[in-house]
């Protein structure tokens, strides 16, 4: 039984030829996806959008699978609606995964950072343009840095592994996504999943509980 577990793929408006390929590749040897938030992005499409779009065309091959959607920030529960089925078997804020007699805790870990402090205390427009700005700065930073770039936001990943400590004592490991920070941290049973976008591809298959960490270019 092997388990895809991918994040932050921020799906926009346009489909994009080598990361459709690349998904494709990827979710085709699995037997379960996880999505862990971030899936569809919402500063560039409303969810009826994504869903009408031309990224429909992974629904089937999720649904072929046992997917399950976790919801991150920039793809919100209330953001979505029932059509959720249509590429998913269950839905969350966090899941866990039994696999070869090891269990894994994953949640997408913006509810851990002060993301979520800036949604509830500042309005969606001014939101908005603070996830345009730092598109921005991050698609200029992976052009010049590559996957690099993203050590600029270790700190971030250190704050949601301080606040996930209970859980990771109580599973073998605590998967987050969220920071883009791809990161597999054995002391603190921590692993972040890392992003998709920008032609980074980075994912975790997990078999008897084994987990692996792969970083392509798409
Ligand atoms: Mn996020």
């Amino acid at each position: 039984m092997k388990t895809l577990i991918i994040s932050d793929t921020h799906l926009g408006k346009e489909l994009n030829i080598p990361k459709y390929d690349y998904l494709r590749t990827i979710i085709e040897p699995a037997d379960t996806v996880i999505i862990n938030g971030d899936f569809w992005d919402y500063i560039y499409q409303s969810f009826d959008e994504f869903v009408l779009s031309p990224w429909n065309k992974l629904f089937d091959l999720l649904k072929e699978r046992r997917t399950v959607y976790l919801y991150g920030n920039h793809d919100r529960e209330e953001w979505c609606d029932d059509r959720v089925f249509q590429f998913s078997d269950s839905q969350g804020d966090h899941y866990v995964l039994k696999s070869g007699g090891a269990s894994f805790y994953l949640t997408h870990g913006h509810i851990y950072t002060l993301t979520e402090i800036i949604h509830n205390r500042t309005n969606l427009t001014l939101e908005k343009i603070g996830w345009y700005c730092s598109d921005f700065v991050e698609k200029m930073g992976t052009a010049l840095l590559g996957e690099d770039f993203y050590v600029l936001v270790q700190e971030i990943n250190e704050e949601i592994k301080r606040k996930t400590s209970l859980m990771s004592k109580n599973n073998d490991f605590v998967i987050c996504g969220h920071t883009h920070r791809a990161e597999f941290d054995t002391p603190h049973r921590f692993i972040n999943s890392g992003v998709n976008r920008y032609g980074i591809g980075q994912y975790l298959m997990i078999e008897d509980g084994e987990v692996s960490q792969y970083s392509v270019r798409y």
